[in-house]
């Protein structure tokens, strides 16, 4: 090969991931605490052929299906409709891995009993950044999963939720979640769906703005049994649909187009017309928010785990990058604002980490039925919380990574900026963050959330006892007592609203203080993670945030 300048042969070597799993020391530390000794010695082996995998070939096919985005071909040859999605061979493999690993099925055969969750979303945690978002079908189809548990019917258990949670291929099924309509993605209250009653089932017809994953078996949506009436809200319901006939015809869809999208791209996300759907009523009629909100607090604990998948990545391969780039007669890796910038990340990744991975264990809890009241109060509040912050927090970090990797990282054929792309969704799909901010003061309200978070923090607080801790404990103390203070001395509900999205800010990096404190009470306060809280507590948590709707005069 001639060299590419005169003066120069010199190329920049890419820089290769090992093992996602054993060179996550802070994961291992993590699963030391907080796994039981006997299953973790029992899962190791999984975990660390996993962690091999996905910093391999996953990379390949998750590229694959990046540059090989899905297609839509509507009619055959001979003029007849057929709507079918070509989608990758990268994005099957990476399906055909997530069924055999039990990406959803680890969380429903509770081998481990509520320990499951966590085993679940760590591998969930080492596959979505490898996946090119495979992880959204496998969110909708956990959630789906969790749905039938709480409200399926012997038929859907028998015919849906088997094939969600196999780890066969041949008999694997995924879901979709259909909500979103030209008229509502957040208000999903002006849903223009309708269901006509048709035997035992229904005739759905309609429109639906964003499907995601449309290479679905099936599909739960929401659609009103009611013509709404002047001024009135039509009550919405939910609906369980299998999204092909048997003879592998469309149910009543009509596939408009496919979304072209920011990122995720390669996951084929539709616009559908819903021609005359059979569809089956599933729950109580006129309780469709309510019932399918099931299945998007789990896609939501997913999204959680997915930003913390990105915002590790970020760091492992800015990480491996600073250690062969050299600038300035020296690798990047030795010069002190690239030590900054990367110690900044890695306390991103963990802290957040930390954060999604408590979520999992409490899940796993309420799923278990070990979970105190107070527990499920607490994972219902902070299910929005930690969506709403780690989604903002890998957008961030996104960002950075990129500047990390200077001029290459703008370079779409580095594969690199196609993580930024792909995390700007987080904060979007499943409830924006002003939606969720919202969702947090439903739960403060309608189920004791905030009490469930003042009892987790005092009663955690109150078991760190060693002297080394005591001074960043009575730091977070305070720290919550000024968020229960301004929050008694709002002056209206109204004001409660406008301060809703700063609150939950501070509710999340005062969920993860408390979280490292109780990690460094039981893993020994080591050097590195107690400089970790130190810096959080000197720059996160920070009161004046709370005050920001007050200065703008909103309420
Ligand atoms: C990679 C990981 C993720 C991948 C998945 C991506 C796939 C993409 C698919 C999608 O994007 S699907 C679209 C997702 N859309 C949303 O998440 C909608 C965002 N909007 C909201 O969340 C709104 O707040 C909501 C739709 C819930 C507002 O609806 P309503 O009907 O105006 O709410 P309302 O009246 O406050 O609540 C109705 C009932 O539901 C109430 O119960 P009750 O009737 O018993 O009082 C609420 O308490 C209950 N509810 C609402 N949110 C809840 C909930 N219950 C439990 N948990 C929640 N989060």
């Amino acid at each position: 090969m001639s060299n590419p300048t005169p003066y120069s042969d010199f190329i920049q070597q890419m820089p290769k991931l090992n093992n996602e799993f054993t060179d996550d020391s802070f994961l291992q530390d993590y699963l030391n605490i907080y796994f039981p000794a006997d299953a973790l010695k029992a899962i190791m082996p999984d975990l660390t052929q996993f962690g091999k995998r996905v910093a391999n070939e996953f990379i390949d096919w998750a590229r694959d299906a990046e540059v090989n985005k899905p297609q839509l071909i509507q009619f055959d040859a001979w003029g007849k409709r057929v709507d079918e999605i070509k989608v990758s061979q990268g994005w099957l493999n990476l399906e055909r891995v997530a069924c055999e690993d039990g990406l959803v099925a680890i969380g429903y055969e509770r081998l481990y009993g509520e320990h499951s969750r966590l085993y679940q979303f760590v591998k969930l945690y080492l596959y979505t950044a490898s996946s090119a978002i495979y992880t959204c079908p496998l969110a909708m189809t956990d959630g789906a999963a969790r749905l039938i548990e709480v409200y399926g019917n012997d038929f859907l258990k028998e015919h849906a939720y088997k094939g969600l949670t196999s780890r066969n291929p041949a008999t694997f099924k995924t879901s979709g979640q259909w909500m979103t309509e030209r008229t509502g993605g957040s208000d999903v209250s002006r849903s223009m769906t309708f269901a006509m009653p048709d035997g035992d089932d229904y005739i759905l017809k309609g429109h639906k703005w964003f499907a995601s994953a449309i290479t679905a078996n099936m599909a739960f949506t929401l659609a009103s049994t009611e013509q709404p009436e002047k001024g009135k809200r039509a009550p919405l319901s939910l609906f369980y649909l299998p999204i092909r006939h048997k003879d592998g015809t469309l149910n009543g869809i009509e596939v408009e187009v496919l979304k072209d999208k920011l990122g995720t791209r390669a996951l084929p996300t539709a616009q559908l017309m819903l021609t005359g759907v059979q569809a089956k009523l599933v729950g109580e009629k006129g309780r469709g928010v309510k019932t399918i909100a099931t299945l998007f607090n789990i896609t939501r604990i997913y999204n959680t785990v997915s930003a913390v998948s990105y915002l590790r990545r970020a760091y492992s391969l800015s990480k491996a990058y600073s250690s062969q780039r050299e600038a300035f007669g020296k690798k990047i890796e030795n010069h002190l604002l690239h030590q900054k910038s990367l110690r900044e990340l890695e306390i991103a990744y963990q802290s957040n980490t930390m954060l999604a991975l408590f979520l999992s264990r409490l899940l796993g809890r309420e799923e278990c039925n070990t979970a105190s009241v107070s527990e499920k109060s607490l994972l219902r509040l902070l299910t929005p919380v930690a969506k709403l912050y780690t989604a903002k927090q890998a957008i961030k970090y996104a960002s950075e990574h990129i500047e990390m990797f200077g001029g290459i990282g703008y370079l779409e054929d580095s594969g690199i900026p196609a993580m930024l792309r792909d995390v700007q969704t987080l904060s979007i799909w499943e409830g924006t963050t002003n939606v969720l901010s919202l969702d947090m003061l439903r739960a403060a309200e309608k189920e004791s959330g905030l009490e469930a978070f003042k009892e987790f923090a005092y009663k955690l607080l109150a078991e760190i006892t060693s002297p080394e801790l005591v001074k960043q404990k009575e730091v977070v103390q305070q720290r919550i007592d000024i968020l229960f203070g301004f929050i008694e001395n709002l002056k209206s509900h109204d004001a409660m609203i406008a301060a809703s999205r700063d609150i939950a800010f501070y509710i999340a990096e005062t969920a993860i203080a408390i979280l490292w404190l109780d990690f460094l009470k039981k893993n020994g306060p080591k050097a590195n993670y107690l400089n970790t809280l130190d810096y959080w507590i000197q720059y996160k948590m920070n009161e004046s945030s709370l005050h920001a709707s007050e200065i703008l005069n909103l309420a």
